[in-house]
């Protein structure tokens, strides 16, 4: 088929959003589908490296990905975005650029201190020690929505399970 979908991804860092996403998209190779991945580490170090964590860079941080999202999917792809996107306005925004119904928020999450145990990039050390602020899930906002597609707790579920749960969302 050519169906296009648009998961958006959102949570704190280290809550294992890249984990789900590039099982995810694994799975979906091997269904023969198209994917296109647009990681917030990623998109970083290239198209928003002008960018940094304040909060009006992270809502032009949103406002860029949400546009470069619509492209692939208006070509038909399944784009899965992975941001912390912590503000419900900028989500909210991303969201206003799809066809209703098509843009599915993921919130994925789990207790901030098994967050903090995994630290896989060592930023809540680096917190801890004050060698950086403003750290979502540490010392920064994030802001939960009402109402998501669905909610994943990475305390209590594989990252299979959370992948299948994904699939059924979309219909694959
Ligand atoms: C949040 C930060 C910060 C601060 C560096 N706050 O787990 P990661 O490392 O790989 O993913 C995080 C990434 C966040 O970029 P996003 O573009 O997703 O953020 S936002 O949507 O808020 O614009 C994290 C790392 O960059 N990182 N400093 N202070 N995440």
């Amino acid at each position: 088929g050519h169906k296009a979908s648009l998961l958006w991804f959102t949570g704190i860092s280290g809550a294992g959003k890249s984990t789900i996403a590039k099982e995810l998209e694994r799975k979906l190779w091997e269904n023969g589908k198209q994917t296109v991945l647009l990681d917030g580490d990623q998109v970083r170090h290239g198209l928003n490296g002008d960018l940094g964590f304040s909060a009006a860079d992270r809502t032009e941080n949103i406002r860029r990905v949400g546009e470069v999202a619509r492209l692939f999917y208006e070509h038909g792809n399944i784009v899965i975005c992975t941001f912390v996107s912590p503000y419900s306005k900028d989500r909210e925004a991303a969201k206003q650029l799809f066809p209703k119904g098509d843009f599915k928020e993921v919130h994925i999450t789990c207790d901030p201190k098994t967050a903090q145990e995994r630290d896989p990039k060592g930023l809540y050390k680096k917190a801890q020690e004050g060698e950086i602020s403003g750290l979502t899930g540490y010392d920064a906002d994030y802001e939960v929505s009402d109402d998501p597609a669905l909610t994943i707790d990475t305390d209590s579920m594989s990252v299979d399970e959370a992948v299948e749960e994904i699939l059924k969302l979309i219909g694959e």
